[in-house]
């Protein structure tokens, strides 16, 4: 670097150079380009100051102020330089981030999907069920041919087993016959026979049957519920279905109706319709002239209890089951089964949820 010329003429040269390259910068690595060409190894500062160590002390005496007040002066030309791109950087990503909140809400995944209607209805009901005091029990679609079947109580070979067809499997390593379940109730032979009473628990998911039709599909959906303590009556079985149907169907009386029916796993067994109004294919819930078949339910039958390693005449209990995608009809008014499995985006945008509507008791089933 020749110095002669004019004293320092190309140090102002270098500093005027620098500054400006620093200050036309447009971005941090624009501006860390520049200091590494100043005071980088081979940066332009850095080789005047390596020429400082062969310098006679009284070159070195003049110059060397100079040169370090050079790279003191383009050091700090880079830090400020550095601070305004950040401010700026910021400035940008805040004005591109201003949330205009007067604007309509995008439509983000988060409100673009839908919650399925059986989704909704089974978080429903596990709101209404979880503030009377039940906890939510869960199994395997696969089941045991004993669990589905004989430990409810279905002798092997009993005719009621035909009202169960279903999908059976290959029998297991330990010759167990295995079939996709009928119902949730074998959720509840595992619970009595793994926890003591007194239980509380329901039990929704999927069951599956041998059946496709107008109203029924070969994969729907149950919910079933189980009590089991010393004296669980049937009296308690009528005040939890009639505190559901009110909380579920959103009406404040509904008129209740219990008919003596038969299942293999209860004793005495009743299937229940509730009260209703069809008007103009709406159907209003509670009262009216009309009576709509929605649960069946009974005493939990003593061969069960037994079946469970539980005393008859210590242990006794009730119990109920559901078809959700039927209760999810009644209630959201689809008239048609099927297209809740056909996944049709138009269908679930019409009879979908929005996912940020949780269902709660307090904001009201359905905002
Ligand atoms: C145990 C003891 C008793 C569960 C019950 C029903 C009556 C019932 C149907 C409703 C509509 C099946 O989906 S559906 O077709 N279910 O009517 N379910 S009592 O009783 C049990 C279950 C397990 C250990």
């Amino acid at each position: 670097m020749h110095l002669g010329k004019g004293p320092m003429t190309d140090l102002n040269h270098l500093e005027h150079d620098l500054l400006n390259q620093v200050e036309a910068a447009g971005d941090e690595a624009a501006l860390e380009t520049v200091r590494v060409s100043a005071l980088g190894k081979k940066g332009s500062v850095s080789e005047l100051l390596k020429t400082l160590g062969a310098m006679t002390p009284e070159e070195r005496k003049e110059r060397g102020p100079l040169i370090n007040g050079l790279r003191d002066k383009v050091q700090t030309a880079i830090v400020a330089k550095k601070e305004t791109l950040a401010e700026a950087a910021l400035d940008a990503r805040l004005s591109a981030e201003r949330v205009d909140v007067t604007l309509p809400v995008q439509e983000g995944p988060e409100t673009r999907g839908r919650i399925h209607p059986i989704s909704q209805v089974i978080e429903e009901l596990t709101a209404i069920f979880a503030d009377m005091g039940f906890s939510v029990a869960e199994g395997p679609d696969v089941e045991t041919d004993y669990l589905n079947f004989t430990a409810l109580n279905f002798p092997v070979g009993h005719p009621a087993r035909e009202m169960h067809d279903t999908f059976f499997l290959a029998p297991d390593e330990k010759g167990e016959r295995k079939v996709l379940r009928t119902h949730t109730s074998p959720v509840q032979i595992r619970t009595m026979t793994s926890q003591k009473p007194p239980i509380r628990v329901i039990i929704p998911g999927r069951t599956y049957r041998h059946d496709s039709d107008q109203t029924h599909t070969p994969m729907f959906h149950q919910v079933e519920g189980l009590v089991i303590d010393k004296q669980a009556n049937i009296a308690h079985l009528k005040w939890i279905l009639e505190e559901f149907c009110k909380t579920f169907f959103e009406v404040d009386q509904v008129k209740m109706r219990f008919r003596p029916s038969f299942f293999p796993f209860t004793e005495p067994s009743a299937e229940v319709d509730i009260q209703c109004s069809r008007k103009g294919g709406e159907i209003r819930f509670g009262e009216g002239e009309d009576w709509l078949e929605i649960l069946g339910c009974g005493m939990v039958h003593p061969n069960v209890l037994r079946n469970c390693g539980l005393d008859p005449d210590e242990y006794q209990g009730f119990a109920w089951g559901m078809g959700i995608d039927r209760i999810a009809m009644l209630k959201y008014g689809m008239p048609d089964l099927r297209p809740f499995f056909e996944a049709d985006v138009r269908w679930l945008n019409h009879y979908g949820f929005r996912p940020l509507d949780i269902p709660s008791l307090v904001g009201g089933l359905t905002s």
